[in-house]
């Protein structure tokens, strides 16, 4: 008896020790980012006076009657995003061009001066109404760089930025996510503007502190350093960000594509591409809008690398998508939903042993992040795997999909997967982090079970998920 009350204790000890140290690895993300993390993919909407002139970045001097969408319609933006399988919609609120979408009492250069709807337009009341009716979140792009305002180049025009945020929380809120563009050019008497970040964090703070703020360095959200959407297979959700600034001042594109493993601080990366060649619509680019398995190759490079995907899908002239684009979103959901339909593991997996615990294949395979295990980390030479995963048949599988409890930190470095076929190691798999969720795939091969190794990691490793599935040969990671 007393033995086994020892042991009782030892076994106790044990667990409340590794959790601990897991807990106690800072720097973790907050509630927000948490959420932010199961977003996962979301839309990105550039609208604005560009949409009528062909352009880019409009110049700041376009006449305010170029906007003038015939059928500007929200909601058809917001029932292709729930269709797409899409979270939210992040909308231009204010390009390089100065336009506001909203009637900023700090700008002349608004809906408010246009022809649309008589000057009684507000495109961010109409979408934030759209995105609470089809239950996604909202969140809003504005660029401090302002091509038109007779302020920008003045400290006055930090003030008036300062006041159009105030604006956009107070009328049009909850905003979910904020997009600072980091650009600094000219404006219109050809001075650039200095930026007052720390005053412009300090305002989204205490006017909305569950907003998450994207820029190049944060504070909340990374740019993951280039516009193809690509998140880098090394994906460390941590970043130091001490003497870096947004745009220029912001680290080198290589580390905000990995992140740094030692980073002081929790600032996930979000990948950002567009469905067209532009951002804003053109009519010329209605015939190459990404085809369903590039986006799903996409969202592999971004979602399946621990990082989120925010995909540009640009209204036209009329206000509307455009149905070449609807389609591609369409079908995109379909491949996704067919792909991920069912875990192979689920029910099919005899035993999942790892070298802490006993039979942990309800924990890993219930789709529920909250639930975890902790492991070791292996020694190398001949120590056993972390996880043996072993099915009751044979199964085909080329696609594997493994996720950390983000919530305890982000811990492995290295990990290796071998494939196993009648005793015999058939498949070695080599892989970096993991993080909130890494897909990975290969040419399909029948399995009898998967060794799972954590070759090093900054300390004990947390998994909430395993899966294994049989995607679609085509569809497999070039
Ligand atoms: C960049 C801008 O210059 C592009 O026009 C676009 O808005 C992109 C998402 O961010 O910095």
């Amino acid at each position: 008896m007393m033995r086994i009350r020892f042991n009782l204790f030892f076994i106790f000890y044990f667990f409340l020790s590794v959790h601990i140290k897991a807990q106690s690895d800072r720097p973790l993300p907050s509630k927000a980012q948490l959420t932010w993390h199961e977003m996962e993919f979301y839309f990105f909407v550039h609208f604005g006076p560009n949409t009528f002139t062909d352009k880019e970045w409009g110049h700041g001097d376009e006449p305010e009657d170029v906007f003038n969408p015939t059928q500007l319609d929200c909601r058809q933006w917001a029932r292709i995003a729930k269709q797409a399988g899409a979270k939210g919609i992040i909308i231009t609120a204010k390009h390089h061009d100065g336009f506001c979408l909203w009637p900023s009492k700090y700008s002349t250069h608004t809906v408010r001066e246009s022809k649309w709807k008589n000057g009684k337009g507000d495109v961010l009341k109409e979408l934030s109404q759209a995105c609470i009716e089809y239950g996604l979140k909202f969140g809003v792009y504005i660029s401090p760089w302002d091509r038109n305002h007779p302020k920008y180049g003045t400290p006055q025009y930090n003030d008036v930025f300062v006041n159009m945020m105030k604006e956009i929380f107070t009328n049009y809120g909850p905003i979910w996510e904020l997009w600072w563009d980091g650009a600094n050019g000219e404006g219109p008497n050809g001075k650039k503007q200095v930026y007052d970040w720390d005053r412009f964090k300090k305002t989204v703070k205490t006017l909305s502190p569950n907003t998450v703020v994207f820029s190049d360095v944060g504070p909340h959200i990374r740019w993951v350093g280039n516009e193809n959407g690509i998140a880098g297979k090394t994906n460390w959700n941590y970043l130091d960000t001490v003497g870096f600034t947004p745009g220029l001042g912001a680290p080198s594109t290589d580390i905000l594509n990995t992140g740094n493993m030692f980073g002081k601080t929790w600032i996930p990366a979000e990948c950002d591409v567009s469905i067209r060649p532009g951002w804003f619509w053109h009519a010329n680019e209605n015939d190459k809008v990404k085809m369903p398995e590039q986006l799903f190759d996409l969202y592999l490079r971004s979602v399946g690398r621990g990082s989120n995907l925010l995909l540009n899908v640009p209204p036209d002239r009329r206000g509307l998508i455009n149905e070449n684009d609807s389609t591609a979103l369409v079908e995109f959901k379909k491949i996704r939903d067919k792909s991920f339909e069912r875990n192979l593991l689920k029910g099919n997996i005899a035993t999942v042993y790892n070298n802490l615990k006993g039979n942990l294949t309800k924990l890993i395979t219930d789709e529920n992040s909250n639930t975890y295990v902790t492991t070791r980390i292996s020694k190398g030479g001949d120590s056993p795997p972390n996880f043996i995963l072993k099915f009751n048949s044979e199964t085909k599988i080329n696609c594997l999909v493994l996720q950390e409890a983000i919530s305890k930190g982000q811990q492995i470095k290295e990990m290796e997967i071998i494939l196993i076929h009648d005793n015999t190691g058939i498949k070695d798999l080599h892989i970096t982090t993991v993080g909130r969720k890494r897909i990975i795939t290969f040419p399909a091969v029948s399995v009898d079970s998967v060794l799972l190794y954590i070759k090093e990691s900054k300390s004990n490793a947390v998994l909430s998920e395993v899966a294994a599935y049989l995607i679609d040969e085509k569809l497999i990671e070039k």
